[in-house]
C-alpha cells in the first residue's frame, strides 16, 4: 500500500510561530513521525509540501494509479479551493482531510472546507498525531 501525504501553504514553517495553535513540532518532526508510522504499518509513504495550489492539484492527479490513499492538509486552501475539491473527486482515491488545529474553535472563515465533501474522514485538533491517525484510517479501510 502506498500513502501520499500532501501539505499546503506555509506548513513548511511549522513550529516557528503560533505554538499555542499549532504546537511546537517542526515540519521535520512531522515528516519524521509520518515516516516512522509508515514503517510501523508496513506501508510506503511519500510526503510533499507546496505553497502553490496547482502543485497540489497536479500531485493529486498524478496519484491516480500510484497511491492507494491520500492524507491531505490543504492548509489555507482548505477554505478557498474548489480546484482541490475537484481534484480529489476526480482522483477517486480515499482521502483523509487533516488539520493540526481544531477548526471548530477558530475564525468563521475556517469553518468552511471545500475538500471535506470529497474526503472519507476529517481529523482535526490532534497536532501532528492527526497525520498518523489519518494513515491508520486509510490502512483500516
Ligand atoms: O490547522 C491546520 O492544520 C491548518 O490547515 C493550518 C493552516 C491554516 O490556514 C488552516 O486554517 C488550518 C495554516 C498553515 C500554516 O502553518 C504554520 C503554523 C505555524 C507556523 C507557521 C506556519
Amino acid at each position: 500500500m502506498k500513502i501520499l501525504v500532501l501539505n499546503g501553504p506555509n506548513l513548511n514553517l511549522l513550529g516557528r510561530r503560533e505554538p499555542d495553535i499549532y504546537g511546537t513540532a517542526t515540519y521535520d518532526d512531522l515528516t519524521a513521525a509520518v515516516r516512522r508510522h509508515a514503517e510501523k504499518l508496513g506501508v510506503e509513504v511519500e510526503i510533499r509540501q507546496s505553497n502553490h495550489e496547482g502543485d497540489l492539484v497536479d500531485w493529486i492527479g498524478e496519484a491516480i494509479g500510484t497511491a492507494d490513499g491520500i492524507v491531505l492538509n490543504p492548509a489555507a486552501y482548505t477554505h478557498t479551493s474548489v480546484a482541490l475539491l475537484d481534484a480529489v473527486l476526480a482522483a477517486g482515491i480515499p482521502t483523509v482531510e487533516v488539520h493540526l488545529s481544531d477548526l471548530t474553535k477558530r475564525e468563521a472563515f475556517r469553518q468552511i472546507s471545500f475538500v471535506r465533501a470529497a474526503c472519507i474522514a476529517t481529523v482535526m485538533g490532534h497536532g501532528i498525531a492527526g497525520y498518523t491517525e489519518a494513515m491508520d484510517l486509510l490502512v483500516k479501510r
